[in-house]
């Protein structure tokens, strides 16, 4: 067997072993897109800060106190000995080293992409909705994560909240999810951003789909949200979708 170009590093839901949060899904769906051959290393959880730290890769995110916060995804690219902490900047890298595959950012939108990249994980992180999302973590694992989440984000996730309640919190993802779709609006023929076209900017909305897929509860009832938006981009993307 020979060695995969790349090796990425995702992280582990609770078993069957899978993809579930957003950014290293943005990460596989590029990786599938462009065709690159790659192999994947799972990563519990709890164990992302000793990986990232024994990669030597720095931290690419701050806890608003400050603190280094260790994220994956990451690649580690064999063939050019390049190691890459960041999916943004993972889709860069690809496009650069890779290409003769197909491209996911025109050169004339790495700007651009980087700001849709930004917009698209405030409106899907707006506060006061978390806990309509349920991580597929284990026991121990879920009880971290949450506790970090309070601690460092004051994000109450988690928490068990009255049918009452949901209902009317589903109704403000919902509304959140406005302006995002307003967007897509403006290439009504879809199912992508710019119509017939796939650019990364749609895996960029895909992995956080991907993520409310697996951890949603309502998901069947999102897809038609926004005249079906959200089911229609996911269902394009499904031929990138898969994990190896
Ligand atoms: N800007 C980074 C953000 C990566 C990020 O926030 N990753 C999250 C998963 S979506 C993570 O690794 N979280 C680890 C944790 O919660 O301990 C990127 O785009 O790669």
């Amino acid at each position: 067997m020979t060695t995969p170009h790349i090796t990425f590093y995702d992280i582990a839901s609770a078993a069957p072993v899978r993809t579930f949060a957003p950014n290293p899904w943005k990460t596989r769906l590029a990786l599938n897109y462009k065709g690159v051959d790659y192999e994947t290393v799972f990563v519990p959880l709890m164990d992302v800060e000793k990986v990232r730290r024994d990669l030597d890769v720095p931290p690419c995110r701050l806890y608003p106190d400050g603190s280094s916060f260790y994220t994956l995804p990451i690649i580690r690219d064999h063939h050019h000995q390049i190691i890459k902490g960041d999916s943004f900047d993972i889709a860069l890298y690809l496009d650069d080293k890779y290409p003769h595959l197909p491209r996911l950012i025109p050169p004339s939108s790495i700007s651009i992409h980087a700001a849709f990249n930004q917009f698209v994980d405030t409106v899907f992180t707006r506060s006061g909705v978390s806990h309509l999302f349920k991580m597929p973590l284990d026991a121990t694992t879920i009880q971290v994560f949450q506790k970090k989440m309070m601690d460092k984000f004051n994000i109450p996730w988690g928490m068990v909240t009255t049918a009452e309640q949901e209902k009317k919190d589903v109704e403000t993802f919902k509304s959140n999810l406005n302006d995002l779709a307003n967007v897509f609006r403006c290439r009504d023929e879809g199912p992508f951003l710019e119509g017939a076209c796939l650019s990364y900017a749609d895996l960029i909305v895909g992995g956080w789909l991907m993520m409310i897929e697996e951890t949603f509860s309502k998901w069947d009832e999102m897809r038609g949200w926004h005249g079906g938006l959200w089911g229609r981009l996911s269902d394009a993307l499904d031929k990138y979708k898969e994990i190896n």
